[in-house]
């Protein structure tokens, strides 16, 4: 009743303009699910693409973000993608390797020293080779990747200054093979958990350790349940932006165009924030009670050595990704 009081008391013009807005769906109603907090860089520039994309193709698509796991952690998303249930969804590299093994390559433990090697590789031959890859899965990865960061190792046992300090320490990866691989092979002992778990298992100390990017430790609040944070830089680790394989081909060229330019370029912008956040974010870390140590690489890299890990992944990532993999980052194994 009050409803129609309402209505009935705007003006004319009001009523009938209001109208067609809606009552027209957009053409492409797509979903896109993502593991990370609204306010990690990704989100941000994932809604700015949205948002051109929708002006852009006159409301024709339309993309809802679900940011910080609301569809389910990382397993979830990845078949929900897979099946069509979501359209897009942002999974690490890491974690797209559980269906396309060698997607885990730019994760290869220290095998990247700076951003300059990972855009050459990713931008170059070895991102052109993983994106096949993901195509024939009935996935489409759009080209540019977006950034997570190095992976900084933060434990609330103690500073982690050399890889004898790993022993037997209690750490969550990511469900993912390859940093299961790593960390046993660092003497670890090392859990896969989703995103969505890492907070609460830290907290009730089901782990005592965990690594990721310093951004992702800031916006997920790990500082809160960890003591000290040791900048090892072991893994460079970025987001493949993939859609569900019929859903992208089910687009008209024009539209393929338009969402292809808005997710790519908000991807650059996103790649810059990430890179202006390692700068920063340091400070503010300390500030919240966490203690830093920047360990050299070497003690790391020789006990992977020592545990045949460079062999193993060379054998299991294959040849031709690995010359790719070696021409931006030099000789390996
Ligand atoms: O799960 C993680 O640690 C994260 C957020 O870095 C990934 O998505 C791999």
């Amino acid at each position: 009743r009050s409803m129609l009081r309402t209505l009935s008391a705007m003006p004319l013009a009001g009523v009938v303009s209001a109208l067609p807005q809606m009552a027209r769906a957009a053409e492409f109603s797509y979903k896109y699910g993502n593991n990370l907090p609204l306010s990690h860089p990704l989100n941000i520039r994932a809604k700015e693409a949205a948002d051109e994309i929708r002006e852009k193709s006159g409301g024709r698509v339309d993309i809802a973000i679900f940011p910080n796991n609301q569809l389910g952690g990382d397993t979830d998303m990845l078949s929900q993608v897979r099946s069509g249930g979501i359209q897009f969804f942002t999974p690490s590299s890491l974690v797209i390797a559980t269906l396309v093994p060698v997607a885990a390559i730019n994760a290869l433990g220290f095998a990247f020293s700076d951003y300059a090697q990972v855009w050459k590789a990713m931008d170059g031959d070895l991102g052109a080779h993983v994106r096949s890859s993901i195509r024939k899965i009935r996935l489409y990865a759009f080209d540019k990747m977006w950034d997570n960061g190095f992976r900084q190792m933060t434990s609330s046992k103690g500073p982690i200054q050399q890889a004898s300090d790993l022993e037997d320490l209690k750490i969550r990866v990511p469900v993912s093979p390859l940093s299961i691989s790593m960390f046993k092979g660092l003497g670890a002992a090392p859990t896969s958990l989703q995103f969505s778990e890492v907070y609460s298992s830290l907290q009730t100390k089901i782990v005592d350790a965990q690594e990721n990017p310093l951004p992702i430790i800031q916006v997920a609040k790990l500082y809160e349940v960890q003591k000290y944070c040791s900048q090892t830089n072991h893994i460079w680790d970025g987001f493949w932006f993939i859609a569900n394989g019929a859903a992208w081909d089910r687009l008209p060229d024009d539209l393929k165009t338009i969402v292809a330019d808005g997710i790519n370029g908000a991807g650059m912008r996103q790649r810059e924030d990430i890179r202006k956040l390692n700068d920063s974010v340091q400070n503010d870390l300390q500030s919240k009670g966490l203690t830093f140590n920047a360990p050299s690489p070497d003690t790391f890299r020789a006990a992977l050595r020592n545990a045949g890990f460079y062999k193993e992944w060379k054998g299991r990532f294959g040849d031709e990704a690995w010359a790719a993999l070696e021409a931006s980052v030099g000789k390996l194994v």
